[in-house]
């Protein structure tokens, strides 16, 4: 082997190259067997002026051909991968004249794994190598101005392996067909050492197997301090995913491509962080390198709370013009603000008063502070008004005032210089610690029936509360409380009101509750009103907790089947409570239906039916082709069972795991347009899934996709990728929108979140989101703005509508029957398909770099939303076919 050289993706590691000189790399031709890739000198005529050492072959005349060139020992080193890219001609047999059926147009690419070099004398045994792949010529020949035929250079690669021992041979077969081999170059991929969020990354070599990751851990780089701990992962295309975590510049230091440089003099920067070193601030100077400090000069000073930022300061000169103004009993006095207010904007001034008593025996004055006998209005001391009136003077006394004036940093130059002032510093009043707060939790609403004794509650997190159920012509009362950090509150004032006897008015009310504090701080009070929630027309989902006895809701929602009526087959799955069979119902007069049977297992506890019966409330109210249907409950037998449509495929992930690449694009799509339907149907009912993912979708015979697994929806108890959060609730993370995770905030915009990841789960045929990285790395990354990247082959369309559905604001994610007609419009217009991600070189990863255009599929369609449409032809003729063209456009 010559050389090891690494490189990043196509520029890459070599592990031998017969570009330059074959001969010297170990090609040897293998003998005994007859070889018929004698070394030549072709000269190609694409480069006339540099000859080019090939490998060639030649025997199209002569029947059954069989020639071998096998290379040297290629030792593995780090590879996990390998990958061969071989560079060679290939005349295509019309172009030879008189060659019958003996031409070949392709030739094979064989290897073979040792640990050691095969001994010199080792025989060459093709049956020992084992077939990579039939290589075929992409280009043959290219016509010239001249009119000639030129042979045309072909690039193929291709993957070898697994290589999981020390080396490897390879070995090329031909098989009658007229070839030059030019170049074999044998490389594998690996993450290069890179340096990101000012973290360094080793070089790392991919693992072998593609859907997994490697997680690498960086280290800050000097002068640098690690923040969340940075990381990121190595994908098998050599490519780094996922930056997570970062580092930040020291004190003293600022980030400078890529790494911390220190301060210049002159400039500072007092906290670790990604911000520029300051220039020093006004009368202040630094005089190294990495300062984190600029000293304030001579004469200048910094308060105690000044922002290392501020310029340096210095106490105020005198306040100007003092004047007095005297009445009957008072003493006014007033002045100017110092011409110096030492750049600062905290001026104060203290009125300071001395009463000087004629003299004692020695002929000295006596002075005393008269402050505490005179009343000072508003007060003597710190006033930040530039008068004050003084009153409660003593007759036939002397009393002399100086007023001064004060800033932020007069106390420094002060303490240093006179401590006689200390005298009018105390006195200091103590602020009360900030009152107690009150957070309100939740709210309960509890509606009672007039003159009946039950009652029933419920707990919300919001204000408002809807009500259902309600009956009609009755009386009902209700009271709301909130629940604070200190307990209950008392129940608000009684709301009554009559349901009126046609029912019209009886099945919705919104009962408003205004929470509020009362001035002292301490009470929360709640306020309650009632609202008629207008009638819509769309039933509503009936919530089975709101029943005091859940065994109504069964009752109400779902039919008692005669057991004898079902016919079990066998076992196919296991469910939370019991076993799930395959089987048959067998109603007299009707034709068999072949059906799921969820079962209730013996031993269970009255808590266990009725989460167990619970689902059966919730599907029961559901009548939509994408959902799946409950035929019926058996509850007045054991066991207890619950009995629903039987789909042939069932779940959608592990059957798409074993159909990998087997359907079309728009048959992929056809199943999403399913679950959609089945979703919207569920958020107009007012639904919230909260579990949706490919594991509880489940496919019929006709790749007919419906929502299910409904029980669980509300606690998730049963969902094997339900982790439970730091604020105790158990949550599928990969699949839960971040506000719903963070906070416990379900909506149907949560689960447009989970819908984005079942279309990537579909689009990757049942590939895990995120791979292997923990939930804790997933909630970060997310929170950090990334989204998982479209899986291979996945049209530009359908990556796009997911990042739509991945937008962090819920509330500008699309709604489900937004979804759906945006995918009927790709269904009706199938190019929209066409562009892959692959394809396209400029494409957002990421919900923040979306173009600003919603989900539309044509120019056409974009431009009728905005009222354009008579542009459409100006578009067009300006080149702007497809709404990626449309993002990059500038405004000339
Ligand atoms: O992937 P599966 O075959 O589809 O394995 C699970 C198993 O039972 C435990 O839930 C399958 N399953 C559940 N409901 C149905 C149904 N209605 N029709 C067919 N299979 C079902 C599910």
């Amino acid at each position: 082997m010559v050389s090891f050289m690494r490189c990043h993706n196509s520029d890459c590691a070599m592990f031998s190259d017969s570009r330059d000189a074959p001969s010297k790399v170990g090609w040897i031709p293998s003998l005994p067997i007859r070889f018929g890739f004698p070394q030549k000198d072709l000269q190609l005529s694409m480069k006339p002026t540099s000859p080019i050492h090939t490998f060639q072959v030649c025997h199209v005349m002569e029947p059954n051909q069989n020639n071998w060139l096998r290379s040297g020992w290629i030792q593995r080193q780090a590879a996990q991968r390998v990958y061969v890219e071989m560079r060679f001609t290939l005349r295509d047999c019309n172009s030879i004249p008189w060659v019958s059926g003996t031409c070949k147009e392709t030739f094979n690419l064989f290897y073979l794994q040792t640990n050691e070099p095969l001994p010199a004398a080792t025989r060459f045994r093709p049956s020992d190598y084992s077939k990579v792949d039939t290589i075929a010529a992409d280009e043959s020949f290219t016509q010239t101005d001249l009119g000639d035929r030129v042979l045309r250079l072909n690039t193929e690669v291709r993957e070898v392996g697994p290589v999981t021992q020390n080396g490897f041979y390879l070995a090329f077969q031909d098989v009658g067909a007229c070839i030059a081999l030019v170049s074999v170059k044998v490389f594998y991929k690996r993450c290069p050492s890179t340096l990101r969020n000012l973290a360094s990354f080793p070089d790392t070599v991919p693992h072998m197997d593609s859907s997994s990751l490697v997680e690498v851990r960086g280290a800050c780089v000097e002068n640098a301090e690690e923040r969340d701990t940075p990381k990121l992962y190595c994908g098998a295309d050599g490519d780094w995913l996922v930056p997570l975590g970062h580092c930040i510049c020291s004190i003293g230091h600022e980030e400078m491509d890529g790494f911390c440089g220190a301060c210049n003099p002159g400039f500072f920067k007092a906290i670790a962080g990604n911000t520029k070193c300051s220039k020093c601030p006004l009368h202040s100077s630094s005089h190294d390198q990495a300062g984190t400090l600029c000293h304030c000069d001579k004469g200048f000073y910094r308060a105690l709370k000044d922002p290392t930022t501020m310029a340096c300061t210095r106490p105020p000169s005198a306040p100007r013009n003092l004047v007095s103004l005297i009445n009957d009993t008072a003493l006014f006095l007033r002045w100017m603000p110092p011409s110096d207010l030492g750049g600062r904007k905290d001026i104060t001034y203290n009125v300071l008063c001395q009463r000087c008593d004629g003299s004692d025996g020695d002929g000295m004055t006596q002075c005393e502070a008269c402050e505490p006998d005179l009343r000072f209005i508003p007060r003597a001391l710190g006033l930040t008004g530039t008068s004050v009136a003084i009153l409660d003077f003593a007759s036939h006394t002397n009393y002399t005032f100086h007023v001064e004036a004060m800033n932020g940093v007069s106390g420094l130059v002060l303490s240093a210089l006179n401590r006689m002032n200390c005298l009018f510093c105390g006195n200091i009043k103590c602020i009360p610690k900030s009152q107690l707060l009150f957070i309100i939790f939740d709210c309960f609403a509890r509606l009672q029936e007039q003159e009946q004794l039950s009652y029933s509650s419920t707990r919300t997190k919001s204000t408002s509360v809807v009500v259902t159920g309600l009956r009609p012509s009755t009386v009902y009362v209700f009271h709301v409380r909130a629940r604070t950090a200190a307990g209950y509150t008392a129940y608000s004032s009684n709301f009554e009101f009559e349901t009126a006897a046609d029912g019209m008015n009886v099945k919705e009310w919104e009962l408003r509750s205004v929470v509020y504090s009362v001035s002292n701080g301490h009470t929360v009070s709640v306020l309650t009103f009632c609202l008629p929630v207008p009638f819509s027309g769309i039933k509503t989902y009936v919530d089975p907790d709101t029943y005091e006895d859940p065994t109504q809701a069964v009752e109400e929602f779902a039919k008692e089947i005669v057991p004898s009526y079902i016919c079990i087959e066998r076992v196919i799955g296991a469910g939370e409570f019991g076993e799930v069979c395959s089987g048959y119902l067998r109603i007299p007069g009707r034709m068999d239906i072949s059906v799921a049977i969820k079962t209730l297992k013996g031993g269970y506890m009255d808590q266990h039916r009725r989460d167990f019966l619970r689902e059966a409330s919730i599907m029961g109210q559901f009548n939509n082709p994408n959902i799946i249907r409950l035929e019926g409950v058996v509850t007045n037998s054991r066991p207890v069972m619950i009995v629903v449509e039987y789909m042939e495929n069932g779940a959608l992930d592990s059957f798409l795991r074993t159909r990998d690449g087997q359907f079309t694009v728009l048959q992929l799509v056809g199943m999403l347009r399913g679950i959609a339907v089945g979703m919207t149907y569920l958020s107009d009912m007012g639904y919230v899934h909260r579990d949706l993912a490919a594991r509880n979708i489940l496919v019929d015979e006709n790749l007919v996709c419906k929502v299910s697994d409904f029980g669980m929806s509300r606690v998730l108890e049963d969902d094997s990728e339900a982790a439970y959060t730091t604020t105790g609730g158990k949550i599928p993370i990969r699949w839960t929108a971040p506000e719903a995770i963070a906070y416990g905030k379900f909506s149907s915009a949560s689960d447009i979140w989970s819908y984005g990841i079942v279309m990537w789960e579909v689009m990757s045929y049942g590939e895990r989101p995120y791979w292997e990285m923990s939930n804790q790395d997933v909630i970060l990354s997310i929170d950090e703005g990334y989204r998982l990247p479209a899986p291979m082959g996945c049209p530009v369309t359908l990556h796009q509508l997911m990042l739509h559905c991945w937008q962090k604001e819920w509330s500008q994610r699309p709604r489900f029957n937004e979804v759906l007609s945006f995918l009927d419009k790709l269904t009706i217009n199938p190019s929209s398909l066409l562009t892959l991600v692959n394809d396209v070189q400029s494409y957002s990863h990421s919900p923040e770099e979306l173009p600003d255009y919603p989900l539309f599929i044509s120019i056409g369609d974009w431009l009728d939303s905005i009222k354009m449409s008579q542009y459409k032809n100006n578009f067009l003729a300006g080149g702007y076919t497809t709404l990626d063209s449309i993002s990059t456009m500038s405004i000339e």
